[in-house]
């Protein structure tokens, strides 16, 4: 079974991922997760932060020479504005200054206060801002290897900004040339205006990004169960990326007005498919075809105008504190988003495959794809 937690706080020390039950034998490629944590900080409206920090991955256990050993991996990203904030965020002995009481509507703020009790809505913030999504980069980009191993590849793209909508398809030049990950330059101009815009209104906005898994075999996942099913696991790995309020798999919400005959995928001689609508899978299990999920984020909650809220001292009107924060982030989501597919997609198919090494996933996945 693999396991995956993330620990740290967006201006302590760094972001951290725990891996468990990733096979031993994996060689990996360094550079797939120092590059996925790059295009993490890249994207048109990102605020001051990425200015700062230079994400790479540091191993702290479970890789030797390159390869995994089947033990725990811890892997680091470290904080640079740590330097800026160790006396705020020291783990024994701090300093007053930092201190915030006006929660941010739409942030995890009022709620996760009155959860854990906190008067000081600091310590609710450091710990729910997306800086953690670097930890779950991180993760995803060293379980790319053993994707790409099993001849798997994952990727993304942009296809919403505000109510600027692509509907093209994937290229992976020209979405690698675009400031906002979509891959069409008029597009990405028009998209690029929209976040001027709310620049310019002191404002933040939203989007939508698709992300397509290329290479599963059918049958990976299981109907027999409710949380064996792919749509399940893939559903909740995107809903945990902050900001994201919907996923859609295949055809999604348009499943509602499309008929039967015209939505489901045919069978044809050789067991190939008329089409994708379902995206990739049926019954909670893979069918063969790619898979397609779209999801939909909402603007980020810290806006520079402010937000009626309040004082949780004495309950009086403020306007909401605004914190150094993106305009806009979905092409940084849609990074995340390729990372919780990987991450997903790992676990169904180690929970198919429960081996210990490479060597025996790679035999047994090949016998299974042959058989499929
Ligand atoms: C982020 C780092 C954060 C925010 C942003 C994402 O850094 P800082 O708070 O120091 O600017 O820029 O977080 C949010 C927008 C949020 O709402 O939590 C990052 O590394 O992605």
């Amino acid at each position: 079974m693999l396991t995956y937690y993330t620990a740290g706080e967006s201006h302590g020390r760094g972001m951290f991922a725990f891996l468990d039950g990733v096979p031993a034998l994996l060689k990996v490629e360094r550079d797939l997760i120092d590059v996925d944590l790059a295009r993490r900080q890249m994207g048109y409206g990102r605020g001051g932060r990425m200015q700062i920090e230079k994400d790479r991955v540091d191993v702290l256990s479970g890789i030797r020479g390159g390869v995994t050993l089947g033990s725990p991996i811890l892997l680091a990203v470290w904080n640079k504005d740590f330097e800026n904030w160790k006396q705020y965020l020291d783990p024994w002995e701090i300093v007053p200054g930092k201190e915030l009481y006006t929660p941010r509507p739409g942030h995890a703020d009022l709620a996760g206060a009155i959860r854990f009790g906190h008067t000081d809505l600091r310590n609710v913030l450091e710990r729910s801002s997306a800086r953690e999504t670097a930890a779950r980069v991180a993760a995803g980009g060293l379980l790319r290897s053993m994707l790409y191993v099993l001849g798997i590849d994952v990727h993304s793209w942009v296809t919403q900004i505000g109510t600027v909508k692509y509907e093209g398809g994937f290229d992976r030049v020209m979405r690698d040339a675009s400031s906002v990950f979509c891959p069409d330059p008029d597009m990405t101009r028009q998209m690029e205006k929209a976040i001027d815009a709310v620049i310019e209104n002191r404002d933040t906005l939203g989007g939508e990004f698709r992300v397509e898994l290329h290479g599963l075999p059918p049958g990976i996942g299981s109907y027999t169960q409710w949380d064996q099913r792919l749509d399940t696991i893939l559903g909740a790995h995107l809903l945990s990326i902050p900001a994201i309020k919907a996923v859609q798999i295949g055809k999604g919400v348009a499943c509602a007005w499309i008929p039967g005959s015209e939505l489901h995928d045919e069978i044809l001689p050789g067991k190939k498919r008329a089409s994708n609508e379902a995206g990739g899978m049926e019954g909670g299990v893979s069918n063969g075809e790619p898979i397609v999920v779209t999801c939909t984020m909402k603007p980020i909650p810290t806006l520079m105008k402010g937000l009626r809220s309040i004082d949780i001292r004495d309950g009086s009107a403020k306007l909401s504190s605004y914190e150094r924060s993106d305009y806009c982030a979905v092409p940084a989501a849609c990074v995340v988003g390729e990372a919780m597919v990987i991450i997903a997609i790992s676990k169904a198919i180690l929970a198919s495959f429960p081996l210990a090494n490479m060597e025996a996933l790679q035999e047994a996945f090949a016998h299974h794809r042959r058989k499929a």
